[in-house]
């Protein structure tokens, strides 16, 4: 009973899968093809029963009910052997069959093969970072078409959950212990990215941990690597922090306003001149202390610079008074050229956009000449 409804099934979801139904998005990994006519066959299997026994409820009601002037019927039959055994037997080989076929492919999902792509996964509150074998990191997924993909994942901090639906896969992150998730993905994404989410409520910025995931063919791939590992290297010292500035600015924007606007962290607006000793210097961190009793020479920072880069590698050391421990960790993610840039777009705030930091000068067509 079971094949036929099954090779039915399996068509159907062929037919309708790639461009998504009511029930499932569209498929785009391999595993797919295994996941998704045994979610249809256990579909209709539920269809087929809740429809089957409530016609035949209706039905006996209907035929059995009690006519007029006909008195109570109390002598029906007792037990009916092959009724009752069918009914225990038949379900009891559907779900074996299920259990089978899922178990089947539970273990198939859950065990990489050995010859994956490997992607290093580290969840925190509220970013994703991904870290490919050259060292390059990502904010969104990138992986090659064509070949099984590996992510080895971690969370830093509490629980969080991959989940990506299009290719039907989704495992937990848990602190202290690494998790895998693998999916082999064979159409290059293009203008049409794959959804990432965190499926674990992790607090406050929880819903900022939606990420894409696309699917490159190899040779676009290998050259967006190297390109991923290499962009910060490849600008001068002097146009870091407009060229450079925004693009990393982008990772901090969830939390950081530039125009004055209180989020999840404080606003970058008039933060240059907090840490200079200027106005807003004697505001106060939670423990108490001051910027310019933390910053200066023979101070905690001797410079303004060393505080920035600490409250980027380091964010819990102070915390800003009002706000709360939950910025993430930038150590490993960004290297000193990169927190230059950052701060050098701190520094020049003026001359970007305070709504979307974007750079609003030209910028220069030439490396400038020095004058002394
Ligand atoms: C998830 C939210 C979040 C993200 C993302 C985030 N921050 Fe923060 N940041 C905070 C919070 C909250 C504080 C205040 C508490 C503290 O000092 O740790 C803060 C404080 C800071 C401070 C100190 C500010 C001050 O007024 O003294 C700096 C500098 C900073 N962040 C830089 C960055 C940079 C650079 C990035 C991006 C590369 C970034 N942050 C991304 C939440 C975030
Ligand atoms: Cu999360």
């Amino acid at each position: 009973m079971i094949a036929p409804l099954h090779t039915l099934v399996a068509a159907l979801a062929a037919d309708t899968t790639p461009q998504g139904t009511a029930w499932l998005p569209p498929a785009a990994s391999n595993i797919a093809q295994s996941v998704d006519p045994m979610f249809y066959a256990i579909n209709w299997i539920c269809y087929i029963f809740f429809f089957g026994i409530l016609a035949a409820l209706v039905y006996f009601v209907v035929k059995y009910r009690v006519r007029k002037g006909q008195a109570f019927r109390s002598d029906g039959p007792l037990h009916h052997l092959p009724l009752e055994t069918s009914w225990a037997v038949v379900p009891l080989l559907i779900v074996i069959v299920i259990f089978y076929i899922g178990f089947r492919d539970f273990l198939n999902i859950s065990t990489p093969p050995k010859n994956a792509y490997v992607v290093q996964v580290t969840a925190q509150k509220w970013a994703w970072n991904f870290k490919y074998p050259n060292g390059a990191t990502s904010d969104d997924l990138y992986v090659p078409a064509g070949r099984p993909v590996q992510l080895t994942m971690r969370a830093s901090d509490v629980l969080h959950c991959c989940y990506i639906p299009d290719f039907r896969v989704k495992k937990d992150l848990v602190p202290g212990r690494y998790s895998y998730l693998w999916f082999q993905a064979d159409d290059v994404s293009g203008q049409n990215p794959h959804n990432l989410f965190c499926t674990e409520y992790c607090g406050t910025g929880h819903s900022t941990m939606n990420r894409k995931v696309h699917v490159l063919a190899q040779e676009d791939f290998d050259a967006w690597l190297v390109e991923q590992s290499q962009w910060l290297d490849k600008i001068p010292e002097e146009e870091l922090f407009f060229r450079a500035g925004p693009k990393i600015y982008a990772r901090c924007q969830q939390c950081h306003s530039l125009d004055g606007t209180k989020g999840i962290g404080p606003s970058w607006k008039g933060l240059w001149s907090r840490v200079h000793g200027g106005e807003g210097s004697n505001e106060k961190f939670g423990d108490g202390s001051t910027y310019a009793s933390l910053i200066g020479p023979g101070k905690k920072y001797a410079t303004p610079e060393d505080y920035l880069r600490n409250s980027i590698l380091n964010p819990g050391s102070e915390l800003v008074g009002g706000y709360g421990n939950a910025m993430p960790s930038f150590k490993g993610q960004l290297n000193d050229k990169a927190i230059d840039a950052v701060i050098g777009m701190m520094q020049h705030l003026d001359d970007f956009d305070p709504k979307t930091g974007k750079y609003l000068k030209e910028a220069p067509a030439a490396p400038k000449v020095s004058m002394k």
